[in-house]
């Protein structure tokens, strides 16, 4: 009975507690955004039923296919922040542009990936929403896309929602990282797993090995060198958020480097590579473009790409000495 008093609910609230100035907005954005992620994962745990698979026939910005739920997810995030009205600029990596949302009131700045990992989705493998939030930075009344713009470590709060064998909504606000599983019996998310740390080294790499030959010569240097020691098993899902939530309570490093296809990573800075430095910091681990921690790369448009590599500290920083070496 008293895990219905460990909420997620319950939990923002309290956090807001160790705030004295706060003024209940960015617990009521927190609460919209857990809202919006019980309406999808409703949506994406009977896809199939719904005849919600498959394509749209429609191509977003990153020239990929928006399938039927990824679309459906944009429109359930952009319309819950927009009703709620605490925040006054969005970035979602199904649009083009920004949305500068017509209340100037809300003081808060979003970014999102509503559903990552969607061309898992057909075949039923868990996919993800990212986000992060960052407080307005620009001095004007209305906001711009300064207030996007921002480096991770300037965000508030970053999460994230995998839809899996059992949905999970995993966030932080800077103190510790916290789990919660949704309680589809009654609609709540539950505290499953408290203060997440991930541990300082790992046994599992996450990589799309059939890139290989295309990889920069220090990746190739690392990759051949832990399988040579045999110190780690390969677990790769082609789901981010998916991959990073089992390195993240697991241990493990996930590493989407510079490929012929895409030059200058394939992952986005703004709302995918951002957020989950954010979140995985908070947990003890890192993340980086290979020379530079994500967390102070200012990103210079809202689809900006890195190389991502993510996750056990020391992993992560063995990546960066032996690129540093090149
Ligand atoms: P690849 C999914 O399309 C995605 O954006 C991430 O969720 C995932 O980590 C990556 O791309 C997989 O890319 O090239 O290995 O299929």
């Amino acid at each position: 009975m008293d895990r219905l008093f460990s909420t997620l609910s319950k939990h923002i609230i309290e956090e807001e507690r160790k705030h004295p100035s706060a003024t209940g907005e960015f617990t009521n954005l927190m609460t919209d955004i857990a809202v919006a992620s019980k309406v999808i994962a409703a949506k994406v745990n009977k896809a199939g039923i719904l005849n919600i698979l498959g394509v749209t026939g429609k191509v977003n910005i990153q020239g990929e296919e928006v399938k039927k739920l990824d679309e459906y997810a944009n429109d359930i995030f952009k319309k819950v922040l927009e009703i709620g009205g605490y925040t006054c600029i969005l970035a979602s990596e199904e649009d083009e542009e920004a949305l500068i949302l017509k209340q100037a009131t809300g003081k808060y700045a979003v970014v999102f990936d509503p559903l990552d990992g969607s061309s898992n989705i057909d075949a039923n493998v868990s996919i993800g929403t990212i986000f992060g939030i960052y407080k307005k930075s620009s001095k004007e009344d209305h906001c711009s896309k300064e207030d996007l713009l921002q480096p991770a470590k300037n965000m508030v709060a970053a999460g994230y929602i995998i839809y899996g064998s059992s949905t999970m909504f995993v966030y932080t606000t800077g103190n510790g990282v916290h789990g919660f599983t949704l309680d589809p019996e009654i609609g709540e998310f539950i505290l499953s797993h408290k203060d997440i740390k991930i541990p300082e080294k790992s046994k599992i790499y996450s990589i799309n090995e059939g890139n290989y030959s295309t990889w920069p010569e220090g990746i190739k240097k690392y990759i051949n060198k832990i399988k040579q020691e045999r110190t780690h098993s390969l677990r790769y899902i082609g789901s981010l958020v998916a991959d990073f939530h089992r390195n993240l309570v697991y241990g493990g490093v996930f590493l989407y480097p510079q490929t012929s296809k895409n030059p200058k990573g394939k992952l986005r800075l703004l709302y995918e590579a951002g957020p989950l430095s954010y979140i995985v910091k908070e947990a003890g681990g890192k993340g980086s473009n290979g020379t530079t921690d994500i967390l102070d790369i200012v990103p210079n448009s809202i689809h900006e790409r890195v190389p991502l590599f993510i996750g056990s500290k020391k992993d992560v920083e063995e990546i960066e000495t032996i690129l540093k070496e090149g």
